[in-house]
Parts: structure tokens; C-alpha cells; sequence
């Protein structure tokens, strides 16, 4: 039974009456105790730390340590997205594509109104009116998520711009993403409830790209049930982008200033596990003479074709979610800074005294720690202490290289795209797509090297079109065709790289040092992009020679620099071929490009090596 009127809260009598009447529609449904408004202020937050901390939900942590922060372990059986749970419902299979599950989106509701019945019972119903983006941009959007999460109502609040401005925009002119969240673990009167509750074995992420909205069930944790993040910002807004002329990706956005004080852009793409949190707050080695890097987004960019012709980029977040382990003072002292206060962390380790732990961040853990299944570690066990997908949600505002553009209503102007994977053979360090074109094709073919065993067998290569295999909420040939489209009445185009920091060399170590030197492949992408700097050609693409990269302050020599460049002729005739297995996949709307450009990139790569440009220079 629901105890409060919803209509009658905060006098809410409907300047949109169509969101009064959705919620209380809702609430009637899946007949939650109460219905709570969320107002985003940072009361209502901590009376929310404080609720969470009584059912045993929230660890709150040593205040000296890490002031206001907090610590909780999920249910072993919801530690990441469920990718084979997640369901694209659009009114046609054809329009999902076969890279996404799909279900007739009749049927889907008739099972989603099945489990949604009654599903809140014993909870409170969460209203989170939100922004993703900067609140009144013309590149922002809104949505609004119930949920009976109160783990969720405090993430939400640092990954988006929570509570009553985004209310007053959305009454005012009425265009939201519906989302609905529930646990799935309805309470009967006087049943204890459990610190992590969630259905352990039903789940499902649904998204219906036609009607805009996006239903949750039986997951707590993440991408699953934070839905302003890969649900909504990249599965329903590539949709979105697609009719409205925009794009919805992947990637961090960077901002990068030489040493003479000038400014640019870059918006990079890379597949989970490739460092991309690092990338986004990397820091230049002194040595390259004074270059800062500040970071405007982490993990996704919405961009437009501004008035001046240029594209302009936003972060529709407005917080990191971002993995824990391997994060330390060494490889992103900025996080390690970021996380410092007013955070919560998922699944790490926690000592009796409230601190914390994961593997990497310090050589030697503290003594007694509970592991994140909550109980005692032994390391000597060799499980780990965190969970290799252990999180952090920490506010943007506390990066201490937080770009001052990332809240600009307008975005930021892009000047070159980069896509990279984890690849310790075949893909150079470095190389420039001969035009956009090229880039699209580079970016749809783009593969990454497994690190969990939970993608597949360990090692083996995943194509990950645009790192958005996972995220594309339409068929994927159709995104590559978007794509395409996009750049074609584009007056002077982002260029497009392609990166891999992880080459490794014939001992099977990595060839490259990565982290902070990253900054001179950087240094050269900018710099191409102006068309600053010279290049020769490859069979793939435009390539730096040694001479064209600044290597002040480290060691490394021409000859590694030749190997880290190296294509390899018979490797890349497979890697071609490879190609073959994705389009055809996707072969009923690949664009006709597509197979042309594969034919000039094997056609290239059949000439003798002696007759190609990178050959003639040494480089
Ligand atoms: O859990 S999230 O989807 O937010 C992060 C990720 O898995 O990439
Ligand atoms: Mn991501």
C-alpha cells in the first residue's frame, strides 16, 4: 500500500502532469512503503549514508583517513554488468542488430510486469530528476529514475547533476528518459532485509530506444543500476543521436596545453581494462618542457556540431566510477587525489580502523583486513582482497586537474579522435587514418586482447567496434553508417589515430613505457592534427618517424622506436582477414565502404615493403 499520496508531496500538483502521473502509476505497480522526491541536497545524502550505515549497507570509514566516505560489499552474484542480460527492445530485431539481445518490446514489458509487480514492497520509492550534462545546455539531457536503492540515490547524485534544478527543467519543458530500478527483493512485513539485496538470480537491463526508457531489474550494483551512466548515456542516447545528428560515445575527453599556453581537445575511445581513467588524468614527464593535461570526462563524450563549424564535446557526467585496483600514487596520483573525501567504494578490502585496500594500491596491504566478501583475508590465500571490479564513485570537482571548461554549457571543440586497444602484436604505437573515412573503418575494426576470462579465452582478441560493442543501442553497421554520414558535410574534420600502449617485445615484455609518456604520442597527435607535424606513409596510415617525436628526458632508441612501428606484413594480411569475421556479421547494412577500404588496405599491404613510404625513411 502506498502510505503518502505522491501527488500531494511537495505540492506537486504537475506543472508536468505527466511525470506526477508516472510516478504514481509506478509506485501503485510495484507498491512501494513510501515515495520519496529526491531534492539533491547534501542533506538528504547524508540522511541516505546514515540509513545505509544502519541496515549494515555502508561501512562509514575512518573520517581521518577518508572524511565522509564510505565502503560496502555487493552480493558475490552482482559485481559487474550482466552483458547476456541486457536486452536493445526496439519495435524491430533488424533495428538492435545481432551484436545486442533483443526481445519484441510487447513481450519484454509482459515479463517486466511480472517481476515489477509488487517489487518494491518494504522499500522506498527514490524520484531522481537528473541532468546529464551541464544543467540548461542545448547538448544536455534529462531523465528520471526510480528506484528502491538507496546505494543508488548516493551514487547518483556524484555520477549526475541530481535533484531539484534538473526537476525544474524537466517540468518546464517535459522531454525525459523514463527509468525504472528495483532490486527485485521485496520485503515482507517484519523480514530483515539484507545488506546487498538483489535478485541473485533474475536480471535484466532492459532499454526500449523508441519510447526513451529504460527498465532495471534485480541488480544493485554499477552500470546495471546507476542508469544515467551506459544505459542512458550511451545504449539510449546513441539512439537518440542517430535521429537527432549527434553522437554518443565512449570515450574520455582531454584537454591538452603546450608549454606555449595553447589549448586543445582530444576525445579517446578505448575497450575496459586500457587505462582509460589514467589516460583522462594522465601526467606529462617534466622533461617535455611544461605540457598539462586536464580532464573534462572519463569514460563518456556526447558531441555536436557546434555553430563555428568545430565539433564540441561534453561530459554528461558529472563523477568517476572507476576500477580500483592498479590504482595507485604511481599510476594516477590525480584519482588516488580525487577519492580522497566524500566517495564510496565498492567491493574493496576494509580494516577494523576504516580504512581501505585494493591490489596495487600499496606494496604492502594493512594487517587484518576483511575481504570483499567480508571476511578475513589472508593473503597468503591468493584470492584478492578487492574484487578485480572493485570501484570507486568519487565527484568530478575533486580532480585536481578537473579541465575548467568541463561544466561549459557548450562543450569543448575536439581536434582529433583516438581509438586504441590492447594488442601485443601486429598494431604499432602510433598511426594517422589517411581521412575520416579510414578512421571510421580503423575505429570499426579496432580489438582489444581479453583480460577476463569472463569475455572469453584469455588473450585472444575481441573486436570492440568503438569500444561500444556493450553500448551501441541500435545495429552496429547502421553506427558505422552514422558515422560516415556525420563526417561528411564536416568543414574540417577531427583527425583519427590509432594507439596501442601495449606492444610487447619478442621477451614478452612491454615495448612501450606508457602512463605519463604517453604524452609525447599525444604531443605528436595534436600536432599532426594542426598538420604541424610531417609523417610518412604506412599501408594503415600516416606514421611519425623517430625524428618527429619528442623524446627529451627518455631512453628510447631509434631501433625501438622501429620495432614499437613495425607492420608486419604477414600479421597484418591476417589481421585483415579478421575483419572478415565482424562484417560478415554485420553484413546485411556494412557500409559499401567498408569492403572497398579493406581491399586498398590489402592491396597496400601486398606491395612489397621495400616500395612503402615508411620504408624509404628510415623510421
Ligand atoms: O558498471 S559500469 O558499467 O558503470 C562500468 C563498466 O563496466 O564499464
Ligand atoms: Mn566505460
Amino acid at each position: 500500500m502506498v502510505k503518502e499520496n505522491i501527488l500531494s508531496q511537495k505540492n506537486y500538483l504537475g506543472t508536468h502532469q505527466e511525470l506526477g502521473e508516472w510516478v504514481k502509476r509506478i509506485a501503485e505497480f510495484c507498491q512501494p512503503d513510501q515515495v520519496h522526491w529526491c531534492d539533491g541536497s547534501e542533506q538528504e545524502y547524508q540522511t541516505l549514508c546514515e540509513k545505509l550505515v544502519e541496515k549494515g549497507t555502508f561501512i562509514r570509514l575512518n573520517p581521518e583517513k577518508w572524511p565522509n566516505s564510505f565502503a560496502c560489499f555487493s552480493d558475490p552474484s552482482d559485481v559487474a554488468r550482466v552483458e547476456d542480460r541486457t536486452y536493445i527492445c526496439s519495435r524491430t530485431k533488424d533495428d538492435a542488430g545481432p551484436t545486442n539481445n533483443w526481445m519484441d518490446p510487447k513481450e519484454m514489458k509482459a515479463v517486466l510486469e511480472g517481476l515489477l509487480k509488487g517489487s518494491m514492497r518494504g522499500r522506498t520509492m527514490y524520484v531522481i530528476p537528473y541532468c546529464m550534462g551541464p544543467v540548461g545546455s542545448p547538448y544536455s539531457r534529462y531523465g528520471v529514475e526510480l528506484t528502491d536503492s538507496e546505494y543508488v540515490v548516493t551514487n547518483m547524485r556524484i555520477m549526475t547533476r541530481m535533484g531539484s534544478a534538473a526537476l525544474e527543467h524537466i517540468e518546464q519543458h517535459g522531454d525525459y528518459v523514463k527509468c525504472i530500478h528495483t532490486v527485485g527483493a521485496p520485503l515482507e512485513p517484519g523480514q530483515e532485509d539484507q545488506k546487498w539485496p538483489c535478485n541473485p538470480t533474475v536480471k535484466y537491463i532492459v532499454h526500449f530506444p523508441e519510447d526513451h526508457s529504460i527498465v532495471s531489474y534485480g541488480s544493485g550494483y554499477g552500470g546495471n543500476a546507476l542508469l544515467g551512466k551506459k544505459c542512458f548515456a550511451l545504449r539510449i542516447a546513441s539512439a537518440m543521436s542517430r535521429d537527432q545528428g549527434w553522437l554518443a560515445e565512449h570515450m574520455l575527453i582531454l584537454g591538452a596545453e603546450s608549454p606555449e599556453g595553447e589549448k586543445s581537445y582530444v576525445a579517446a575511445a578505448f575497450p575496459s581494462a586500457c587505462g582509460k581513467t589514467n589516460f583522462a588524468m594522465l601526467i606529462p614527464p617534466d622533461s617535455m618542457g611544461g605540457w598539462k593535461i586536464t580532464t573534462v570526462g572519463d569514460d563518456i563524450a556526447w558531441i555536436f556540431k557546434g555553430d563555428d563549424g568545430r565539433l564540441h564535446a561534453i561530459n554528461p557526467e558529472s563523477g568517476y566510477f572507476g576500477v580500483a585496483p592498479g590504482t595507485n600514487a604511481k599510476t594516477n596520483p590525480n584519482a588516488m587525489e580525487s577519492i580522497k573525501g566524500n566517495s564510496i567504494f565498492t567491493n574493496v578490502g576494509v580494516t577494523a580502523d576504516g580504512d581501505i585496500w585494493w591490489e596495487g594500491m600499496t606494496k604492502t596491504p594493512p594487517a587484518n583486513l576483511i575481504d570483499w566478501k567480508g571476511q578475513p583475508w589472508d593473503p597468503a590465500s591468493g584470492k584478492p582482497a578487492a574484487h578485480p571490479n572493485a570501484r570507486f564513485t568519487a565527484p568530478a570537482t575533486q580532480n585536481p586537474v578537473l579541465d575548467p571548461e568541463w561544466d561549459n554549457p557548450s562543450g569543448v571543440p575536439i581536434t582529433a579522435f583516438i581509438f586504441g586497444g590492447r594488442r601485443s602484436t601486429t598494431v604499432p604505437l602510433v598511426y594517422q587514418s589517411f581521412n575520416w573515412s579510414f578512421g571510421v573503418y580503423l575505429a570499426a575494426t579496432m580489438g582489444s586482447e581479453m583480460t577476463a576470462a569472463a569475455f572469453g579465452e584469455i588473450g585472444k582478441v575481441r573486436r570492440d567496434p568503438f569500444a561500444m560493442l556493450p553500448f551501441a543501442g541500435y545495429h552496429m553497421a547502421d553506427y558505422f553508417n552514422h558515422w560516415l554520414q556525420f563526417g561528411r558535410d564536416l568543414p574540417n574534420p577531427p583527425r583519427i589515430f590509432s594507439v596501442n600502449w601495449f606492444r610487447k617485445d619478442e621477451n614478452g615484455n612491454f615495448a612501450w613505457p606508457g602512463f605519463g609518456e604517453n604524452m609525447r604520442v599525444l604531443k605528436w597527435i595534436i600536432q599532426r592534427a594542426k598538420g604541424r607535424s610531417s609523417a610518412v606513409e604506412s599501408p594503415i596510415g600516416w606514421m611519425p618517424r623517430y625524428k618527429d617525436m619528442d623524446w627529451t628526458g627518455l631512453e628510447f632508441s631509434q631501433d625501438d622506436f622501429t620495432h614499437i612501428m613495425s607492420v608486419d606484413r604477414e600479421l597484418w594480411k591476417k589481421e585483415v582477414l579478421a575483419h572478415e569475421e565482424l562484417f560478415a556479421q554485420l553484413y546485411d547494412k556494412l557500409p559499401k565502404e567498408f569492403l572497398f577500404m579493406r581491399e586498398l588496405l590489402l592491396s597496400g599491404l601486398w606491395r612489397s615493403p621495400e616500395s612503402w613510404g615508411m620504408a624509404a625513411e628510415r623510421i
